[in-house]
């Protein structure tokens, strides 16, 4: 098993589903931040507006306050990404040293970040979604979920493509938890190596999800257990990037399982 990067989530927002309100105030998001890199963080992804089911909508305004003063000082020392789906909000923190635009829409909400990854030279993460955060979890249907996925993440990349970012410059991502019920959830790690024939990395979101709670009905803040479980378990279908909270604790697992499979 190759050892996967870690992206470390800092949420500068109020609502996040597991976090919300904790990193609001800048400085406590940076420290987070700086803290995750010395836990082990190969990158941070820093986002200024909840994804989670039913999460308000943030004006571009607002998300920009949020995030900018936090990429600007963790982009000294770190990798960052900006989770966004907006383009303005993804100009500035490129502008603010952001490297990586992590869009969970895959260009389907502004258009625009793909000339913007494009002119900057920057990598693009698409993640797939059913719907969209508001309506996401009611009743979600896939002919075959594993293929359906990998469909919509092969075109988004041709959209990318044609928007101009070099295609060595995208990494996938299907979305867990987004418009899927737990057995999509599922049936999408267990085959996630499938996903692989898309010849670009893979970018694999579990941490503290709900799809943990509804196998052993844990509540958000006791599911580390699961997340380092399903993070290795992706990992070892060929996850190149996991996005975790507890950086700490998936770096020793990813550390002993890669130890284990060589
Ligand atoms: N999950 C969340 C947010 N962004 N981006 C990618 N590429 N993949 C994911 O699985 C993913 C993501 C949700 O987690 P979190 O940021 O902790 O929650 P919230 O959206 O409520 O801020």
């Amino acid at each position: 098993m190759a050892k996967p990067k870690l992206m470390g989530v800092v949420n500068v927002t109020p609502d996040s589903f597991s976090d919300g309100g904790r990193y609001l105030d800048p400085d406590a998001a940076i420290g987070h931040g700086v803290e995750l890199v010395e836990q082990g963080a190969d990158l941070l992804d820093v986002g200024g507006e909840s994804t989670r089911p039913g999460a308000a909508e943030v004006s571009v305004g607002e998300e920009r306050a949020r995030v900018e003063p936090v990429v600007a000082a963790l982009a000294e020392t770190a990798t960052v990404s900006i989770d966004t789906s907006k383009a303005e909000v993804a100009r500035a923190a490129l502008d603010a040293g952001a490297s990586i635009v992590n869009d969970v829409t895959a260009l389907r909400h502004d258009p625009e970040i793909g000339a913007l990854c494009a002119e900057r030279g920057a990598t693009l993460v698409l993640m797939h979604m059913q719907g969209d955060p508001r309506t996401m979890q009611e009743d979600p249907r896939y002919d075959d979920v594993v293929e359906d996925v990998k469909a919509f993440l092969a075109e988004r990349m041709e959209v990318a493509v044609a928007a101009g970012v070099a295609e060595e410059r995208i990494w996938l991502d299907p979305g867990i938890g987004f418009g899927k019920d737990l057995d999509h959830n599922l049936e999408l790690l267990r085959r996630l190596g499938e996903l692989r024939a898309l010849g670009r990395p893979l970018v694999i979101g579990t941490s503290r999800k709900s799809f943990i709670g509804k196998i052993d009905g844990s509540p958000v803040g006791q599911r580390l257990g699961g997340t380092i479980a399903s993070s290795i378990l992706a990992a070892a279908e060929g996850a190149d990037v996991l996005r975790v909270h507890d950086v700490a604790e998936a770096a020793q697992a990813t550390r002993v399982a890669s130890a284990i499979l060589g």
